[in-house]
């Protein structure tokens, strides 16, 4: 096999991009030409158009804490055609917006006013500023250098205050702060990405500005190859533009962050709530083949007793990598196959990618000529590039009539048993030409405008899930479809899940994937993992391995995989001892299983992500702000990542508020810097104090059995305290919880010196699981139960945690564990528990 690309090579493309754009912005400023003066047209409800001798600005107002600002050169805007917004301003509820000439003087600034903000708009050179309404400043243009032209670039200059950070962007290597650095978004295949490399492969211009704990948004709607300068050129602004187009940006008001995300969200669309399976544990390698490999990898998971959802095949499986089929010597059977697998409670995933081989005998290839598909040249003649297969065609997956036809292709395997989908390559990659991708004059349908590839490039891979995820939904119009793609952009969470690309095998790529998987939840891709182990580089070593799993089982999205030609990467491959402590950490996400899919259902709602950055809760706190090594799991868990080879601990951050050590149940007073121990079968996990975490028994798979107990692990509040949790369930398969087939209960724990209180409410919505009981265990009490009750009536006190699982329901006490568990059966109809804490207090 040969290696058709170079680190070096991606490497010094990146920079020379990201020099040129930097050039671009500061050596060139004085051929820029800048916006000047406007007029105010009248105010339409909540818009406003100014006009200008070189250009005109639109500002409109979709909520109240949401506003446009559109600005074009010439005399009209371009056609409105976003591919990440879906809720565009006609579709939002009318706002109130008082619209009006700043003060008695009159004259051509003006004033947009919503019950959030104060949108001031200065007239003369035109310029935007805006304010909460207690006439706080939150963000305003660089009034030196309004907003400008240069041929076709566009660019903003905003104020960059001290002490202001920014977060998101998406996909992004380094530090999660971007402050300080500068970013350029062209979707790329950078196998062997390192720190300082940028672009990647995913681009999500929108970013999030924190400071004081107050936070804003602006969400950059430009597809065009596009710059982020957060004080490199110029120290106390930043500035950001693209190639093309229109400066188009939204931007949204906090001061919380977590409302931010919510209304980004709400703009471009959220992360569906993805199928149990998908959550699971995945293994993956490039690639599994022939079949009897297949199976065996199979069987050692089964025999092993080492939980696994799925299996992927990479694109070994196919015909001469010709997309859509089978090669036969390699997979006789599929179907055959397929079924044994499914029989082992294993989902199939292939790879599927874009280039379609130019081979007059290919049916697809043909289907595609025939319906005029492919993506052409200038000249008419459909583009030619080198993939996998040889010489390749690209679908244009701009034109709503091509993924149809694309989704349609994946009947075949659908029919054959596969049940998800991995799109790569979908930069998309081109192998041995300079861009390492299409050519920039590539055209594109993009709603009969006949782009070119500059301003479709970013949002290929994007389209391309899409009509992937589309084809599954017609194929099994019941089931929520699984869809991983290397490429993506603003708002390609409606789609797809996501994944890091050729990262590597080592502890700085470790490191790495925390602030990277960070981000891109700051930026909406909820959904989201880097390759266990790492990709390149020819394999972990087994300690890292190690390591990587233990956080990696905190990743949202958690598969492990690794290139063609490195050693086997499975969690048994690195002897018996090691063996033994990877099979634990994904026993835990197992466990946590219930946990995790409800912060996917809370995602689904808000768009929160699942692996938050701490400064999404602790918005206020510099020491939480700036922690690229920890994050939160759901809402409860904070997890600190070992990240350097024979660490035997490490210093962990702990927020304001009470956490509890997950294994020891120690606890701890936040503010406070801790040393945590870390051997190597653990790293550090802290539970908030309060919490109440529903969590499983271990299955080998989401479907081995139904959740039998469902239990309710509770950690200690303050005397007086309170805490809730909502807890939600349905089939976690199909969309029938779109129609009330889910079900829905609220937990209640009330502390006080003597006592617990814990409610449960009544199952509401209509969808009833299998018998089972439920377990609440108090954990971290330091004290046996006086006695408990359930609904008035005396739960019996059983002897052991043992007796206690065999018993239908009652109580018992682990002083070992420090646990009290309490048993009932679960009725559906809601119950009141009161524990007696006895004397002592707390
Ligand atoms: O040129 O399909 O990022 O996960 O294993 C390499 C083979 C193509 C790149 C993906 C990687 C995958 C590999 N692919």
């Amino acid at each position: 096999m040969t290696r058709v690309r170079s680190i070096r090579g991606t490497l010094v493309a990146a920079v020379a991009v990201a020099l040129s754009l930097q050039a671009a912005a500061r050596g060139a400023r004085a051929a820029w030409q800048s916006i000047g003066a406007v007029t105010p047209g009248a105010p339409e409800e909540n818009q406003i158009t100014f006009r200008g001798a070189h250009g005109l600005v639109n500002v409109s107002v979709l909520a109240p804490d949401l506003v446009r600002v559109r600005i074009a050169a010439g005399a009209a805007f371009g056609p409105d055609h976003s591919w990440a917004v879906i809720k565009p301003l006609a579709d939002w509820p009318k706002t109130t917006v008082e619209i009006q000439a700043p003060g008695s003087q009159g004259g051509n600034d003006r004033i947009l006013r919503t019950s959030e903000l104060e949108v001031r708009v200065h007239a003369d050179p035109f310029g935007v500023a805006f304010y909460d309404r207690e006439g706080h400043l939150i963000s305003k243009d660089d009034e030196a250098r309004p907003p400008a032209w240069e041929g076709a670039r566009v660019r903003a200059w905003k104020a960059m205050p001290d002490g202001e950070h920014y977060f998101g962007l998406g996909e992004k290597a380094g530090p999660l702060d971007r402050r300080g650095h500068t970013y350029v978004m062209w979707n790329t295949d950078a196998y062997g990405w390192g720190q300082n490399t940028d672009p990647l492969y995913q681009d999500i211009p929108f970013f999030l500005g924190l400071r004081d704990g107050r936070a804003y948004g602006l969400f950059f709607d430009n597809t065009y190859r596009s710059s982020f300068d957060f004080g490199v050129d110029l120290p106390d602004r930043y500035s950001f533009g693209a190639e093309g187009g229109e400066m188009n940006y939204y931007f949204f008001w906090g001061p919380d962050p977590k409302k931010v995300l919510n209304r980004y969200t709400e703009l471009v669309g959220r992360t569906p709530l993805p199928p149990l399976w998908a959550i699971g544990y995945h293994q993956c390698r490039y690639s599994y083949y022939p079949e009897k490999v297949v199976r065996f990898i199979a069987d050692n998971f089964r025999i092993r007793h080492i939980p696994c959802d799925a299996l992927f095949l990479d694109i070994h499986y196919m015909d001469g990598y010709r997309i859509f089929t089978w090669d036969k010597s390699r997979f006789p059977d599929p179907p055959g196959l397929m079924r044994d697998l499914h029989h082992q409670g294993f989902h199939v995933v292939t790879i599927i990618d874009p280039g379609v081989k130019v081979d007059p005998n290919y049916w697809v290839y043909q289907q595609g000529l025939a319906g005029n598909d492919f993506a052409k040249l200038p000249d008419g003649k459909v583009f030619v590039g080198k993939v996998w297969p040889g010489e390749a065609a690209f679908p244009d997956f701009t034109w709503d009539r091509v993924r149809e036809w694309w989704g349609s292709l994946y009947k075949g395997l659908i029919a054959d048993g596969v049940d998800g989908f991995w799109n790569d390559m979908n930069e998309p990659s081109v192998f041995e030409v300079p861009s390492k991708t299409t050519p920039d004059d590539l055209v594109f349908y993009d709603h009969g405008l006949e782009s070119p590839a500059t301003r479709i490039h970013n949002v290929y891979g994007m389209e391309m899930s899409r009509g992937t995820r589309d084809g599954m939904l017609k194929a099994r119009p019941n089931e929520r479809p699984l869809v991983i793609t290397r490429d993506t952009y603003a708002g390609g969470q409606r789609y797809s899940a996501v994944w890091t690309g050729d990262n590597s095998s080592t502890w700085e790529h470790l490191a790495l994937s925390t602030p990277e998987i960070m981000g891109m939840g700051l930026s909406g891709l909820a959904l989201a993992g880097a390759d266990i182990g790492g990709f390149a580089g020819g394999g972990a070593s087994p300690e890292l391995y190690t390591r990587w799993l233990e956080t990696g089982v905190f990743y949202p999205y958690c598969r492990t995989h690794v290139e063609f030609g490195a050693p086997n990467q499975e969690p048994w491959s690195f002897g018996n001892r090691l063996e033994e402590i990877n099979r634990r950490s994904i026993e835990l996400r197992y466990r946590l299983l219930p946990y995790l899919y409800n912060a996917y259902r809370e995602s689904s709602e808000t768009g929160l992500p699942v692996m938050r950055a701490l400064l999404l809760d602790y918005p206020g706190d510099a020491a939480a702000v700036s922690q690229d090594q920890e994050f939160l799991f759901g809402d409860d868990l904070l997890v600190a990542p070992v990240t350097k080879d024979h660490a035997i601990g490490r210093a962990v951050y702990l927020p304001k508020g009470t956490w509890y050590d997950l294994r020891t149940g120690h606890r701890y007073a936040g503010p406070a810097n801790v040393e945590a121990e870390a051997p190597l079968d653990r790293i550090p996990v802290f539970v908030r104090g309060g919490a109440i975490i529903p969590t499983r028994p271990v299955v080998q798979y989401v479907g081995e059995a139904p959740i039998n107990p469902l239990t309710f692990e509770i950690y200690p509040l303050e005397a007086g305290g309170s805490s809730s949790r909502d807890y939600y369930e349905d089939d976690g398969l199909s969309f029938d919880f779109e129609h009330g087939l889910s079900l829905r209960q609220k937990v209640t724990v009330e502390s006080s010196r003597a006592a617990l209180e814990i409610r449960m409410t009544a199952r509401e919505g209509s969808y009833s699981p299998p018998a089972r009981a439920l377990l609440f265990k108090i954990r971290a009490e330091r004290r046996e139960p006086a006695g408990i009750t359930a609904d008035g009536q005396a739960l019996e006190r059983q002897a052991s945690a043992e007796a206690l699982e065999k018993a239908g329901s009652g109580w018992a006490y682990d002083e070992d564990e420090n646990v009290a568990a309490i048993k009932l059966p679960d009725s559906g109809r809601g119950t009141a528990i009161h524990v007696d804490l006895g004397a002592g207090g707390r």
